[in-house]
């Protein structure tokens, strides 16, 4: 064990993550506003923990004023959150803005410049609209591209003057991969040509929406698009070529099939002879790819969670299985691996340290910073002291382990703006509901959804105002 303080340079983000429709609630929400999520839920209620989801969330839509405040409390030097795309607009179509919820957004936006805290805003965090899944299927369409840039654009020219750094999305391979790979959720459908589409699709909406905010002049105001990307740190079993050979292809499919269309303007060569391979190439065409080409992101938030490790597959495909990227890999358990048993997530704090090299390596020229990292654990009110303080020193660890890393890192030159935690109060996760608590704040749904600082919360403002990481490590972590 030893003991490490470092000092935290004063430009580097300290802040936390949310997302709209994890928080917000359905309040003021109107018939035809509906998400993706929100149908899932009407439709599967009992795949949600206890029923519960995004109909109340954390009602922030009512209670930002005082959770602005908790913010300022904790130290929050950033805060980042997404606007609702079902909720923004009245006709998807035509981009006519909903009034009400505007007004919200702009009350919230002032309320967080009022206390200082810098808003980071994505323009979607799964929240497609429901209508465009069911019309359009959602992003297989080109138009649905070309409505999401509609949006965009009603967005900026209402918020540009507050908020400075936007995302197109949040985790874009997220939702096809459950959805269309993995047929885990709503609708339910395994069609590894429709998950590549809605990559490739996501890819280019993020391009077109660079090239709106550069062409419309929001980047010489000093603005910045960027996106938010969920790169899983692969590791192989062992450094036998074939283990590495499985790495190297997960690598492929899960990580840089955003990464390096998105931060380099080109998809992997490699990538794309596979999935012609594979018979699951994307309908594109040239023109396309000349859009993502010439329109990069201007930096990159990672949420960076666990590590993901892989071997060599010993399992054999007959004719009738469809592609599926796991024909080149295997899952790897590490034997021995620190866990968090609540969410089932290896612990390994130096994935943002490798995440950090890599970045310098491949992507030398993007600014990135954590945009989401944290520690959802069930039953917490098992840890509340005599005064009723959830007293969550696993999360402080757990967060000064990560934070170590990206310090470190950061000291070496890696282009690291910061870190951002998951989440700033406990919230609503897709299934999980409010099973797994990842909040400084503690949400109390059986109270009134009462907000009640963590120990963690305290943690976090001192080391906002010390600017200081003191913590002790286990050398074996290291
Ligand atoms: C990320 C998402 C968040 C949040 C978080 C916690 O992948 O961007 O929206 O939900 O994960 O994970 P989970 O909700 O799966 O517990």
């Amino acid at each position: 064990m030893s003991k490490v303080s470092m000092p935290i340079p004063a430009d580097f983000i300290l802040g936390a993550a949310a997302s709209a429709w994890q928080t917000e609630g359905w309040s003021g929400k109107k018939p035809g506003q509906d998400s993706y999520l929100d149908i899932w839920y009407k439709q599967d209620r009992h795949v949600w923990h206890n029923g519960v989801g995004p109909a109340v969330a954390t009602d922030f839509i009512h209670r930002y004023p005082e959770d602005v405040a908790l913010m300022k409390l904790a130290g929050l030097t950033h805060y980042r959150t997404s606007i609702n795309w079902s909720r923004f607009l009245l006709d998807y179509e035509q981009a006519i803005v909903d009034e009400e919820y505007a007004l919200y957004i702009d009350k919230f936006l002032d309320e967080l410049l009022r206390q200082g805290i810098e808003p980071m805003i994505c323009l979607e965090h799964y929240e497609l609209p429901a209508v465009l899944l069911e019309k359009y299927g959602g992003w297989q369409s080109k138009q649905v591209v070309e409505l999401f840039v509609r949006y965009a654009e009603q967005v900026f020219a209402r918020y540009a003057g507050k908020v400075k750094r936007w995302y197109s999305f949040n985790e874009p391979i997220v939702v096809q991969t459950r959805v269309y790979l993995d047929a885990l959720r709503y609708p339910y459908e395994q069609n590894t040509h429709k998950w590549m589409q809605w990559n490739h699709h996501k890819n280019l909406a993020t391009a077109r929406v660079v090239q709106l905010f550069e062409q419309q002049g929001y980047r010489r105001e000093g603005g910045s698009m960027g996106v938010i990307l969920n790169p899983e740190v692969t590791y192989p079993r062992s450094s036998a070529p074939h283990d590495r050979l499985a790495a190297h292809y997960y690598d492929l499919f899960y990580n840089r099939v955003f990464l390096d269309p998105l931060l380099l303007g080109e998809y992997p060569a490699e990538l794309i002879e596979l999935l012609a391979k594979h018979q699951v190439a994307w309908d594109y065409d040239d023109r396309e790819l000349d859009i993502i080409r010439r329109y990069p992101v201007h930096e990159v938030g990672l949420n960076l969670y666990y590590p993901h490790r892989v071997k060599a597959p010993s399992h054999q495909w007959n004719e009738h299985t469809p592609f599926h990227p796991a024909y080149y890999y295997d899952p790897f358990e590490l034997p021995g691996r620190r866990m968090n048993k609540s969410r089932g997530w290896e612990i390994q704090p130096k994935i943002v340290y490798d995440m950090a090299q890599r970045m310098n390596r491949d992507y030398p020229n993007m600014p990135w910073f954590i945009a989401e990292n944290g520690m959802g654990i069930e039953n917490e009110t098992d840890f509340k002291n005599q005064e009723g303080e959830i007293q969550d020193d696993y999360r402080i660890d757990f967060i000064a382990e990560h934070l170590y890393w990206a310090l470190k890192a950061r000291e070496e030159g890696a282009k690291c703006l910061g870190y951002m935690l998951w989440a700033f109060t406990d919230n609503v996760s897709p299934m999980n509901a409010f099973k797994n608590r990842y909040g400084l704040i503690e949400i109390d749904i059986d109270h009134q959804l009462r907000r009640q600082p963590k120990k963690s919360a305290a943690w976090f403002g001192r080391l906002s105002t010390t600017r200081t990481l003191t913590l002790t490590l286990d050398d074996q972590y290291k």
